[in-house]
């Protein structure tokens, strides 16, 4: 089972969040979603409950137990550059969707970056069809991970 690190703006802003829903229906048809929440603020609304400290602590285990990472990188967002910089020193296979917009422009450090894949789109329909054809090289890869959306324990930092 492919264990996927979906990655979207939330302090970015939230102007796609409901694309990122759409686009995480989709990518849970070829795995687990470990970051449902990204795309639905019911989830995310829930995650008020929990501190700064634990929200960071739980994505960095789930993008280090990831199979790969998908990134939407219209909403320019720290959180996500950071997350996508991560999982490169990780060596995490990565994809980032972008919507080409006449307002703005993909950062350098993204365009620019040989090691990530970044397929443009303008519809729905057109950014499934590159989530298919980039997960095709993924055939389900080990056992789902459990417990999926509890925080486990970990030691404190430091
Ligand atoms: C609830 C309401 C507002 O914020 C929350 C809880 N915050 C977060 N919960 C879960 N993941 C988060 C949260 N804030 C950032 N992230 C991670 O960073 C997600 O995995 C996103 O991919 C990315 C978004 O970063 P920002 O800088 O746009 O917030």
């Amino acid at each position: 089972m492919l264990n996927i690190y979906f990655a979207g703006a939330i302090r970015g802003g939230r102007e796609d969040g409901q694309l990122y829903g759409q686009l995480i229906s989709y990518l849970k048809t070829f795995g687990t979603v470990l970051t449902e929440h990204v795309g639905d603020d019911g989830l995310l609304l829930e995650e008020k409950s929990l501190t700064e400290a634990e929200i960071f602590r739980r994505d960095m285990q789930w993008l280090g137990a990831a199979d790969l990472v998908i990134a939407e990188v219209s909403t320019p967002s720290l959180g996500v550059g950071y997350e996508i910089g991560l999982a490169q020193t990780l060596g995490k296979p990565i994809l980032c969707l972008y919507r080409p917009g006449e307002k703005r422009r993909l950062s350098a450090m993204i365009a620019g970056n040989p090691a990530l894949r970044v397929g443009c789109y303008s519809h729905l329909a057109e950014a499934e069809r590159l989530l298919a054809g980039w997960l095709r090289q993924f055939p389900g890869k080990g056992p789902a991970l459990s417990g999926e959306r509890s925080i486990s324990p970990l030691p404190p930092f430091g």
